[in-house]
């Protein structure tokens, strides 16, 4: 399987290596800079199509939405507000019909998780010239919540969008898929986001170790094309380049979890 991965080096360059397979190395390079046409030249090594859920922590459908139904979607989501980074969904009321497990995005969640799968968040992320932006390596480690409720193995707690977020046991996230709606083609330079195959299997990790997974593992991009769904383990280390140049890229993320509930607490639920 091609891997290939980007760290950075004691002197503040970045450290490039590229596998063919698991274990032969063929292209070792250490750079100032990632640029859009190194990450482009990546990417033809990168094929996104043969990832596994199971295996990888990551799977493409590829075209599960039509051109009808993603601009339903679309008409869903206008009334949106756009002038922050990621819209938290509270109420979503007009996406019911495309979420529950008898529309095209609920029906991949029940392909992994049965058909007791619930949308439990959602987010939009709208990238555009004006607002672009990269996040590091990460975990996603809360869940929306109706109330604050004292329990045992919840904690901390923050409020987003007027949403009550907690960090749950981490086994709870480990039964969780995250699905991710391409409204907008993501090419190699259109913010990918980038996962580490495998991490999903590693449980709660910390802030050192995420960056070690990263750089003993390897990355991979995951590419799309408008209509494309991309399901992937909640517990798998992820990062996102800002997209270069910068130009429209919309993702509608939706969390959905089995658990009857984050017992003792309640989902949040769109
Ligand atoms: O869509 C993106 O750019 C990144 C989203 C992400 O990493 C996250 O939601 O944790």
């Amino acid at each position: 399987m091609n891997r290939w991965q980007v760290s950075r080096s004691a002197q503040g360059g970045l450290n490039v290596v590229l596998w063919v397979t698991a274990d032969l190395v063929v292209e070792r390079s250490t750079t100032t800079e990632v640029s859009a046409t190194f990450i482009s030249m990546l990417a033809r090594f990168d094929r996104t199509a043969d990832l596994d859920l199971y295996q990888d922590g990551a799977e493409l459908f590829s075209q599960a939405l039509n051109e009808a139904a993603l601009t339903r979607l679309e008409a869903a989501l206008a009334a949106l507000p756009t002038n922050a980074p990621g819209v938290r969904i509270g109420e979503g009321r007009k996406l019911k019909p495309f979420l529950e497990v008898a529309g095209p995005i609920g029906g991949i969640a029940a392909t992994a998780l049965g058909a007791d799968a619930r949308p439990v968040r959602a987010i939009l992320f709208d990238k555009t010239p004006e607002r672009n932006w990269a996040l590091g390596w990460h975990q996603d480690r809360t869940i929306v919540v109706r109330e604050r409720v004292g329990a045992d193995g919840f904690g901390p707690w923050t409020l987003k969008s007027g949403l009550i977020q907690v960090e749950p046991p981490f086994d709870i996230l480990e039964r969780m898929v995250t699905l991710r709606v391409h409204l907008d083609q993501v090419d190699a330079n259109n913010a990918p986001l980038r996962i580490v195959p495998g991490s999903h299997r590693l449980g709660r990790l910390r802030e050192a170790e995420v960056q070690r997974v990263v750089t003993t593992s390897g990355e991979r991009l995951c590419l799309a094309e408008r209509g494309d769904v991309w399901i992937y383990a909640t517990p798998i280390v992820h990062a996102s380049l800002a997209a270069d140049p910068p130009r429209r890229r919309r993702v509608l993320q939706v969390d959905y979890s089995a658990d009857a509930a984050p017992y003792p607490l309640a989902w949040h639920g769109i």
